[in-house]
């Protein structure tokens, strides 16, 4: 009997290591029903998510056939080319930025987690040795109440690599970030650059109309990559 129990025991033991083993190799997917199964978690629910291709899984367009602009679908991109009031210096000019909507097998296995955060595909904007300046949004439908929209953004802003390793810029005005929402933005903030950085506003509508949301980046300095990554957008109505 008392064997019986140490192997009851050592059975129990082994289903609880197998079960962490496999929740920790599964990819945590917001919106997934394997969410709903996650121990001592407790997250908050905050409704449908009311952004078009919030996590960037669908295909893209290009704008004015420029294959390096290749925008999500549901989504509008403009961005500074010119004079760039940041700094008059002729090489921070603002250029044209490029970018894609990469699917993992588009990226290196070791740069899945670090920059796809929710499906498979994420949104990377970049210009080597230019400056940018950006916005990316979309333009819906509102009825009215207070929402709250949350933008996931990893600025990859790198001056130069040491021993294969990146240095990120170390001039904090390297990367800004500034949320759009309806008539009003949060003026730009700063980000911590190398890491996934998860900013959040809300705002009021008050009768039914056509709001745009999203986010505007730029990078004034013409560093070796000005680099930014999205995914996984929310516009929610708690
Ligand atoms: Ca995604």
């Amino acid at each position: 009997m008392t064997k019986a129990k140490h192997s009851l025991g050592l059975l129990l033991v082994g289903l609880i290591l197998v079960g962490g083993l496999s929740y920790q190799a599964k990819p945590t997917q917001a919106g997934s029903s394997q969410t709903v199964f996650l121990p001592l978690i407790t997250v908050p629910s905050l409704g449908p998510n009311y952004l078009p291709n919030a996590s960037f899984e669908q295909g893209w367009y290009h704008i004015d056939n420029i294959p390096e602009l290749q925008i999500p679908e549901g989504w509008q991109f403009t961005y500074a080319a010119g004079e760039n009031p940041l700094d008059p210096d002729p090489w921070n000019v603002w250029v044209r930025p490029e970018t894609r909507v990469l699917p993992s097998a588009f990226l290196p296995p070791d740069e899945h987690n670090l920059f796809i955060w929710d499906g498979n595909q994420t949104v990377k904007v970049f210009k080597g040795s230019g400056a940018i300046s950006f916005d990316l949004t979309t333009t819906l439908f509102l009825q009215p109440g207070t929402y709250l929209l949350v933008i996931n953004v990893f600025p990859d802003l790198v001056v130069g690599y040491d021993n294969g390793q990146k240095i990120w810029a170390p001039d904090p005005l390297s990367g800004e970030v500034k949320l759009i929402a309806g008539n009003g933005t949060t003026g730009w903030m700063l980000p911590q650059f190398g890491q996934k950085n998860r900013f959040e506003t809300t705002f009021t509508v008050t009768t039914p109309q056509n709001v745009t949301v999203g986010a505007a980046m730029r990078g004034r300095w013409a560093i070796e990559n000005n680099g930014w990554f999205m995914d996984d957008w929310g516009l929610y109505k708690p």
